[in-house]
Formats: structure tokens, C-alpha cells, sequence
């Protein structure tokens, strides 16, 4: 079998979890949860899985798919979990910039914004008490600015003093590349870009120079990730959020 691009942002998504052992993973959205779940069945076998609402699962199911249950989790619950830094998170972005400042929140004038969205949510309590990593499906410099129009996660600029001491953005996926913040002052750098994808396109696409010094390609799913993948996602929902 051949790999698409979604494919490949699936099993990025997965490797994201690859050091985490037997810490609450919450993948934030289709291709992120597709990750963790290809994880779960291949390279991280002891993360936690949530059904995102209140219980553990014991098993790992396809997208919509059910499982025995094996803890309780309510919503106050997670706070706990947030505050002991045992967990991590894939978040969206409207907009990010070289630091991993992250915006849900609003665009434009903070006292009569253009656009408001989510507010920041969980965004300044994840990254400050645990591991962080972003999706982002569509890589534009939109989305990839100089400077954000408000803070939701907190990035490598502002995380300092105590605010730093358990901040750990890890990395930024998206449907071009893997990023992390391994460039100059925590900077954003270029770990990989996908398959059939160009340096010079994604730094076309992002609103900030990236450290582009030692850039390797993504890898491909192996042949039982891709068969793993039809099972976890029979519906081909990651094809629709990356289209080839
Ligand atoms: C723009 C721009 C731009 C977009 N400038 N305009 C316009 C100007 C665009 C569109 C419109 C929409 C722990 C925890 C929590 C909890 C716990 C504690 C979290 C309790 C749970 C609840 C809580 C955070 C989880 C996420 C976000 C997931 C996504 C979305 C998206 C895109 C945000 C990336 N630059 N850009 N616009 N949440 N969501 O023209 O206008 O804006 O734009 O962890 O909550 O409180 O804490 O959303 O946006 O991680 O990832 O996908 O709607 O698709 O359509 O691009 O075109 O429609 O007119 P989207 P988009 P229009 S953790």
C-alpha cells in the first residue's frame, strides 16, 4: 500500500508520544486522535486514552468505535492531572508564532476584537504544567506569524522564572512538516518536512525565518501502520482534514 500525506501526518501525530510512557495523552481533533490511537496499537502501548469525556479506555477503538472502560475521569478531575503535569497535549492554533505562543482566542484589538474564537482555555495551564505539542493542518503564514494577536498557550519567551520550570513545548505538526523550538533562543526549527514537500514551501508558508539548518523528511508508515490506520479510521476522516 501506498502512503498518503495524511498518512504521514498520522503517524507524525503518533510519534509525538513516542518518550511520554504511562502519562493522560489528549489529542485535540481528528488527526491527532487518529496519532494517539496508532500509538496506543504500535510505539506507545502505555498512554492513556480518554474517551474526551469523562472515562479511561481500556482498549483502543476506532474513531467512534467503544471500549470496556477502565477509570473515571469527570472534567474536574483533569485539572488535577493538568496541575501534576502528567499528561500531553496536541492543541490546535489559529496562530503561532517562532516562540509557540499559541492564539484560540480572539483576533484583532483586544478591546473590540475583529473575530473572537474558543477564549484561551486550557491553553496557558497546559503549557505551563506539562508537555505541549500543536496541530496544525493547514501551514500558512496566517497561521504561522511574527506575532500573535493574543496569547492562549504560552510560548519559550514567556515562559520564564517558575512560569518555565515544567513548560515544554515539544513540537508542531503540521500538513507540511515537523517543527520544534530547538532553533536559536527556543526558536521554531525545521525538524522534517513530508514526503513530495519542499524546504522552500514551508518557509514560504510561515510568517517568521525558521532555523532550516538540519532538515530531514519525515518518515513513512511502516506497512501494519498503514493497515492500522484503515482500522482506527475506516471512514478515512484524515484524508478529508489533509486531502492528497
Ligand atoms: C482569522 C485568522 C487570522 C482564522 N486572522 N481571522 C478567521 C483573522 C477565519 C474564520 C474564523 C475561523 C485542559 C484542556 C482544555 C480544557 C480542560 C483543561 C482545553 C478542562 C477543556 C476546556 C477548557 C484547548 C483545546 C484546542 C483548539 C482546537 C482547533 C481548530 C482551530 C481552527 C482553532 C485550529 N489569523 N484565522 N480567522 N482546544 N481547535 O477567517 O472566519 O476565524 O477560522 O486542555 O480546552 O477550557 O480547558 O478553528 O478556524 O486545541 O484546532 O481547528 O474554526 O477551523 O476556520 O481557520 O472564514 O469563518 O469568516 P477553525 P478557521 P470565517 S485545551
Amino acid at each position: 500500500m501506498s502512503a498518503t500525506r495524511a498518512d504521514v501526518c498520522a503517524v507524525a501525530n503518533a510519534d509525538l508520544f513516542l518518550t511520554d510512557g504511562e502519562i493522560l495523552v489528549s489529542p485535540m481533533g481528528t488527526m491527532p486522535m487518529i496519532g494517539a490511537r496508532l500509538a496506543r496499537l504500535t510505539t506507545a502501548p502505555d498512554i492513556l486514552l480518554s474517551d474526551g469525556e469523562a472515562f479511561l479506555l481500556a482498549e483502543t477503538p476506532p474513531l467512534g468505535g467503544t471500549s470496556p472502560i477502565e477509570g473515571w475521569i469527570p472534567y474536574r478531575m483533569v485539572f488535577d492531572v493538568v496541575a501534576a503535569g502528567t499528561r500531553h497535549v496536541i492543541m490546535g492554533a489559529n496562530q503561532i508564532d517562532r516562540f509557540g505562543n499559541q492564539n484560540i482566542s480572539c483576533f484583532g484589538p483586544h478591546d473590540k476584537p475583529t473575530r473572537q474564537m474558543f477564549g484561551v482555555r486550557g491553553g496557558p495551564g497546559n503549557t505551563v504544567n506539562h508537555r505541549t505539542s500543536y496541530w496544525v493542518p493547514k501551514h500558512s503564514s496566517r497561521v504561522f506569524v511574527e506575532t500573535v494577536d493574543m496569547v492562549s498557550g504560552v510560548g519559550y519567551d514567556r515562559a520564564v522564572g517558575s512560569a518555565g520550570t515544567f513548560h515544554d513545548l515539544h513540537r508542531v505538526v503540521t500538513n507540511l512538516a515537523v517543527l520544534d523550538f530547538g532553533g536559536p533562543k527556543r526558536t521554531m526549527r525545521l525538524v522534517s518536512v513530508h514526503p513530495g514537500v519542499e524546504v522552500d514551501e514551508v518557509v514560504a508558508n510561515t510568517g517568521f525565518p525558521l532555523d532550516i539548518s538540519d532538515v530531514a523528511v519525515t518518515r513513512l508508515p511502516t506497512e501494519e501502520e498503514l493497515r492500522l490506520l484503515d482500522v482506527l479510521d475506516p471512514r478515512g476522516f484524515r484524508g478529508k482534514e489533509v486531502p492528497s
